[in-house]
Parts: structure tokens; sequence; C-alpha cells
């Protein structure tokens, strides 16, 4: 299978993350949105990454499409998201959550560094900048509390990691080093503690960010 995109996006990060997890060899086509855009349209006709070509051709695109089938191909048993019910809600919620934090901060990226001099909007950057942290403070409050000492649960769901801290140390990571100034050990505390602990893990070490 080929991953097509770069590393410091963290939608990819999450599914080459859910690869390593799963055991699935990949190669990696390393294609810029910006640099290499009309290459990745033929792959996908958004421009968009990431993407993943299987063995046969098929091209999955959208980080939830592929981890749709990538759970489904792992099984049920080993999948990083719950098959039904209620943990397999608040899995996709955190997830969700943590998502829009990356889309929000991909668009303050473009708003402020990628748009025409003079035409960024200072309202737009406000409110992105204030989803940003709402989103951020809601997953603080849902991540495990690194001050109950050594017994607390490592993960968002208990002591076996999901697809709520693959996704949610991916979208930190990103923040991490492209908008320190938005997250922070001070404010959100569980959160820097859960990223520090994810990227220990081979999972992520084996992909990791890597400014384009
Ligand atoms: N919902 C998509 C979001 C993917 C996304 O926005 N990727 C960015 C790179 S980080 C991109 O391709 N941007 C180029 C564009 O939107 O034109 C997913 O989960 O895969």
């Amino acid at each position: 299978m080929i991953l097509v995109g770069q590393m410091d996006s963290p939608f990819l990060r999450r599914v080459a993350v859910t690869m390593n997890h799963y055991r699935l060899p990949f190669e990696r086509k390393p294609l810029s949105v910006f640099k290499d855009l009309k290459a990745l349209s033929a792959i996908n006709p958004l421009g968009k990454v990431p993407a993943l070509v299987l063995d046969d051709n098929e091209t999955l695109f959208d980080s939830q499409m592929i981890l749709d089938y990538l759970d489904e191909t792992a099984g049920p048993d080993v999948s990083l998201t719950p098959p039904a019910g209620e943990d397999r809600r608040k899995v996709l919620r955190i997830a969700t959550v943590a998502l829009g934090i990356a889309e929000k901060v991909v668009a303050l990226n473009i708003e402020t560094r990628i748009r025409a001099e003079g035409t960024t909007d200072p309202r737009i950057v406000r409110r992105y900048e204030g989803q940003v942290k709402s989103g951020l403070q809601w997953l603080e409050a849902e991540a495990p509390n690194p001050n109950q000492g050594p017994d607390q649960d490592p993960w968002f769901m208990g002591p076996a990691i999901t697809q709520a801290d693959v996704t949610a140390a991916s979208v930190l990571t990103h923040m991490h080093e492209k908008r320190p100034e938005l997250f922070s050990p001070e404010t959100t505390p569980a959160l820097a503690a859960l990223r520090m602990r994810a990227e220990a893990l081979e999972i992520f070490k084996a992909s990791p960010f890597e400014e384009a």
C-alpha cells in the first residue's frame, strides 16, 4: 500500500501510526499539497492528503475513510476504534474534536502564513484561535489526569490505547511543532502528558512528524 502525503499532516500521521499499530507495511509517496497539486489531484480529485493506494490500485481518501478500511482489515478484536456502542461513540467524539482542532490550526496557518500580505482578517484569526482553545479545553477535561498518580490509566479510554489517543497525539504534536503558542503544558497538562506518552511508543517513533 502507498500512503500519499507528508508527515507534517496530522491527518496523514494518524493513518501512518494506525498502520504501524496494525503492522500493515506501507510505502510513502510524500507529495506536497502545494508543490505537487497536479500529481496529487490525479490521485485524489480534491488535491488533499492523506490518500491510500491499495495493492490493487483502489484509492481511499480522507483519513476517516482510510481508518474505516484499516479497522475493518485489522478486525474488531484489535481495532483501535471499538466496533459498536458507547465506547465507539466516545472514541469517535474525542477523535472528532481533535480533528476539528487540527482543521482550525491548518486554516489558521493558511490565514496568517499563506495569504497575501495585508489580506489576513483578524476577526477570522480570533475566531479560529477561540475554536482551538475551546476544543483543547474540552479535550483536556476528557484526558487522564496526570496528578492522580501512577495508578491513573494512561489513555483516554483506560489502560489500552485507542484511536482517540492516536488522533489526539497526532494533532497535539502538529500543534506543538506549528503553533506552540496555542498548546502549552501549563494550560493543558493532561494533554501534554498524553502526547509525550504517545510519542514514546514505537508506533509513533516509526512515523515521526517531519517538517515539509
Ligand atoms: N478531513 C480530511 C482533512 C485532510 C486535510 O485537510 N489535509 C490537508 C493537509 S494537512 C490538505 O490536504 N490540505 C490541502 C487543501 O485542503 O487544499 C481528512 O481527515 O483526511
